[in-house]
Order: C-alpha cells, then structure tokens, then sequence
C-alpha cells in the first residue's frame, strides 16, 4: 500500500528530474551565446547595450562605471545626455575631458532628423565615426561624403565642415587641440575600417587596423582592434600615451593599474598616461574596440 506521503515524494523528485532534464542538469548556467547580435546590424550593441544584468536592473544606485586618478570606465546607464552646443537637434554625452586630465575630449553624439554639427573650437582637429545610422558631411567647396557605420573622417584644424543626418545617426568623436609641427599639415580623410589594411603586430595576436596615416603630421591614430575570444594582450602595458576606447563589440575583462573589469559593448574607457593596461576577450563572439592613441610626438 502507497501512503500519500510516499505518493507525494514520488510525484516532486519526478518532476524535478523531469526539470533537470530539460535544463541540461541542475549546475547548468543559461547560454551566453549572443543570439540576439548575429541577426543584428553592425555595432548594434553600442546603441542597444545590455545595461545590466535583469536581478541588479532595478537594484536602486547600480553601476558599473569608476572614475579614478588614472583610468575611468563609463558603462551606458551613466550617460548623461545634454544638446550639443552649437549643435542643432543632437544630444551629447562627453564622457573624457580634460577635467579628467586627458588632452583631448571623447564624445556621443545622438543625432534626430534634421541635425547639423557645428565647427569645433579654433586650431582643434576632430575624427568621427559612425557607430549607427548615417550622416552627410560636407566641406567648404561643397564636396559631400556620405558616412555610414563603419566609416569615419578626419577633419584638420580650421577646416570649414559641416555634417547632417536626415534620420537619426550615432557618432562618436574625438577631438583635440593640434599639437603643430612646422612644415607640417594634416588634411581630410574620409575611409571606413573594412578598407583599411591589417598591420603587423610582432609578439600579439589580435588584429590591427590603424584609420589614420602613420605619417608625422598626425599628431594621433585611431586603432580598430579584433581579439578572438581567449585572446589576450601579451604585454602588460604601461606607456606614455594616453587611450579613449570604445567597446564596439565582444565582453571580456580589462585590467585597469589594480583593478580588473567585465566590459562589454558599449563601454568606455579613459586610460591615463602610465596607467597599467591589459585586456582578455571572453564570452562567444569576437571583441572589437576602436582606440584613440596620440603619436608622432614628443612628450617633453
Ligand atoms: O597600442 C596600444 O597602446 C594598445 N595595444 N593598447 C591597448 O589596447 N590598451
Ligand atoms: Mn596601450
């Protein structure tokens, strides 16, 4: 004879079995294949981040970002948007100034039908990239480029531009006060990263496109940098220059002096100068982050 008691046992360790069969085991974590992405338009996640995980979403006060002497982390919860000045129908996030002490800013620019830029201030060269969405830049003898994701342009000092969006783009800019050689000018560059070439990268293993011109006059480069995930940095770097970096896709951890981070998609970095800098690409799918380096210059 069966008690219901006996029943009652039976019937829940069933359905737990049948629980853990389907769950793939009881010490089984979700997938961290990143379904959603592969079906989505490029750097899709820096527009759409996850913003945390789903039990620390209403968790009042929660967010990754730091801010410390030689390095910051700014995660797309912290994002303040502000209209650009000057600008017409764009919001802006600066997230590096010189109040942190880089020498140049790193921005979003969010811009809404109609938009148009404005000029930076006097002798301050600026690079853009579009990171969603597409504009129309335009110089003074009226020569238009249309930059789509992926493709960026440098715009020397005092060069008279002007961009617009007809629908809605996402822009990341870096600007900075030229540091002017004699002899020496920079002049405008428009390019997308798909045609820029690998460089060789002796003793590393991710890959390196550089959308600048490794040539004097530029006082900067921006590196487009690919790791396949369990890749690494083998030098543990400290160096002189300073880095703005975007997460334009991928997660893994990055060592920042004492401090080791999860990063992913969407995150911004400030690196000062010195600063000890290492980084590994974890999760499924391929890293890629864009970096501001200065070059070509003398410290002193
Ligand atoms: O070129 C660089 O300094 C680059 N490898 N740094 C970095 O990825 N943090
Ligand atoms: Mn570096």
């Amino acid at each position: 004879m069966q008690s219901p008691q006996v029943l009652l046992v039976l019937s829940v360790t069933l359905s737990l079995v049948a629980i853990g069969a389907t769950d793939g085991g009881f010490c089984s974590a979700p997938s961290i294949l990143d379904r959603e992405t592969s079906s989505k338009p490029m750097y899709w996640k820096v527009t759409n981040p996850t913003l945390s995980p789903s039990h620390l979403q209403d968790l009042p006060g929660f967010t990754r970002s730091v801010y410390k002497r030689d390095h910051a982390l700014i995660t797309p919860e912290s994002h303040v948007l502000s209209p650009l000045p000057e600008w017409t129908n764009t919001l802006g996030a600066y997230l590096i100034t010189p109040a942190m002490g880089s020498h140049f800013v790193m921005y979003l620019a969010n811009m809404q039908e109609n938009a148009r830029s404005a000029l930076p201030p006097h002798d301050v060269e600026r690079f853009i990239f579009v990171v969603q969405g597409s504009a129309m830049l335009t110089n003074a003898s009226g020569v238009s480029s249309k930059l789509m994701v992926d493709s960026y342009t440098y715009l020397p000092p005092n060069f008279e531009h002007s961009l617009r969006a007809e629908g809605s783009a996402t822009l990341v800019v870096f600007e900075r006060r030229y540091a002017s050689l004699e002899n020496h000018i920079t002049e405008q560059i428009v390019g997308s990263t798909d045609k820029q070439p690998l460089l060789e990268t002796p003793g590393e293993v991710f890959q390196l496109r550089k959308l600048l011109p490794q040539a004097v006059p530029f006082d900067f480069n921006i590196h487009i940098m690919d790791f396949q995930p369990g890749d690494f940095l083998n030098v543990k770097e400290v160096h002189y220059n300073q880095h703005g970096l975007l997460l334009l896709e991928g997660q893994g951890i990055y060592r920042l002096g004492d401090s080791w981070y999860p990063v992913q998609a969407g995150d911004v970095i400030w690196m000062a100068p010195f600063v000890p800098q290492w980084y590994a690409a974890l999760g499924k799918t391929r890293t890629r982050y864009l970096l501001y380096k200065d070059v070509n210059r003398n410290p002193l």
